[in-house]
Order: structure tokens, then C-alpha cells, then sequence
């Protein structure tokens, strides 16, 4: 067992019973061309979740902590994408609309992957969503309970779309979240700072908040 600093307050671990869930840290978030970018969006402001992703990561390869990761998509029938998802808002390409990393939140594309310093290791699970809530329509809930896991440390993007839907949604299932706060990043800081807030408040509502730091030191002890 191991105690992690955290807000609301610290929270004793074990890491056997622990998975390290790494949301939707695809191109299509990050880099140009992608669905990020083409909903009107500073792409930039998410790299700051990049380097702490990938301390948290090695360091739950290190301590053999289950690795698990998310990408957000869709069939290229487009017949697991709800329509009112597909023609809502106004982007410069629709989900499905070719662009320069291969057809907008489609699985199999380019643009679809995880970005290479995060790339899943043979074995790692990946839960590919059509949703923004990684238990939604998928087997997540399956793989934790057949391996015993209560406690998830969460962290990707956006802090307040898809990583704040999967900690509500796992947070209902009973699973214990942390989430590591600078390895999450949103294309609003101030949906950020309020996506973290809505966590811990009264008393970790939905959750706990750490640092990669912290997590990074209780997974090497
Ligand atoms: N647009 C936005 O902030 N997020 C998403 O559409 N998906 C995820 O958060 N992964």
C-alpha cells in the first residue's frame, strides 16, 4: 500500500489493484489538421499534459501498474456516430471529412493514433470509444473487474470533456479516480482549472486530484 498526496486529501493505494488510464492522447487532439483543430481550437494548449503523461507512464511500466489507453472514434461507416454529433456546430471538416492526417476521428486513420511519445507497448490495453465516457459502449468495465481494479489514475485530454466524463461514469461503477492534474490539459484553461475543481470538491464529489509528481514518486517507492 501506498499514500499518495492529493486533494481533497491524500489517498492510500494498491498498486496491484491499480490501472493507469491514459485518455484519448491522439493526433487528432494534439497535432494540426486534426479534430481538435478543426472545432476552433488552440491545439497548443495540450502539450503541456504531454511530459507529465509521459512520466506517469513510465513510471507505471516501472512498478508494473496496468497500463490502459483510450482513443475516441469511429467506425469509417460513420454507423457508431450519432448523428446530432456528426452535424453539430459549425467545424472546418465534419467527423469523417478527409484532412491532412487521414479522415477526421476515424479509426484506423493517421490522425486516430496515439501520438508517438505516448504510443501503447505491446500488451496495453487500448479501449477505442465512440463516446467522450470510456465506459460507454465498450469493455473497460469488463477488463477492471476481471483484473481486480479499484483505484484509476486518470489523465489525458480534455480535462473536462473525456477525462471529466470517465471519472463520473467510473466514479458511479465504484471506482476510486485520481486524477493527475498537470497531465490533463483542455483547450480552456479555465475549464481546466474548473474540471479539476468539480472533482474535489465537497469532499471529492467524483474524485481525488494529484500531481505526476506525486504519483510518479508513490509508483518508484
Ligand atoms: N473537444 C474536446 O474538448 N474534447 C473532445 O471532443 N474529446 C475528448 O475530450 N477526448
Amino acid at each position: 500500500m501506498t499514500t499518495i498526496a492529493a486533494e481533497p486529501q491524500p489517498i492510500t493505494v494498491d498498486l496491484a489493484r491499480a490501472a493507469l488510464v491514459i485518455i484519448d492522447m491522439q493526433r487528432d487532439f494534439l497535432e494540426p489538421g486534426g479534430f481538435g483543430e478543426t472545432l476552433g481550437n488552440d491545439i497548443g494548449l495540450l502539450k503541456a499534459a504531454v511530459g507529465p503523461c509521459q512520466a506517469t507512464l513510465a513510471a507505471a511500466r516501472d512498478a508494473g501498474v496496468l497500463v490502459m489507453h483510450t482513443r475516441e472514434g469511429h467506425r469509417p461507416d460513420l454507423s457508431d456516430a450519432p448523428k446530432a454529433k456528426v452535424e453539430r456546430g459549425e467545424p472546418s471538416l465534419r467527423i469523417g471529412a478527409p484532412g491532412p492526417m487521414g479522415r477526421i476521428l476515424i479509426r484506423g486513420e493517421p490522425g486516430h493514433d496515439i501520438i508517438p511519445e505516448l504510443a501503447p507497448l505491446a500488451g496495453e490495453p487500448v479501449i477505442d470509444k465512440p463516446g467522450k465516457g470510456a465506459f460507454y459502449q465498450t469493455d473497460l468495465e469488463l477488463m477492471l473487474r476481471n483484473r481486480g481494479i479499484d483505484t484509476l489514475f486518470v489523465c489525458g485530454v480534455t480535462t473536462e470533456v473525456c477525462v471529466n466524463t470517465t471519472v463520473r461514469e467510473a466514479n458511479d461503477r465504484g471506482y476510486r479516480c485520481v486524477v493527475i492534474a498537470d497531465a490533463c490539459a483542455s483547450y480552456f484553461p479555465e475549464f481546466h482549472a474548473a474540471g479539476l475543481a468539480m472533482i474535489k470538491a465537497q469532499g471529492g464529489i467524483f474524485g481525488w486530484v494529484s500531481q505526476s509528481s506525486a504519483v510518479v514518486e508513490a509508483m518508484a517507492a
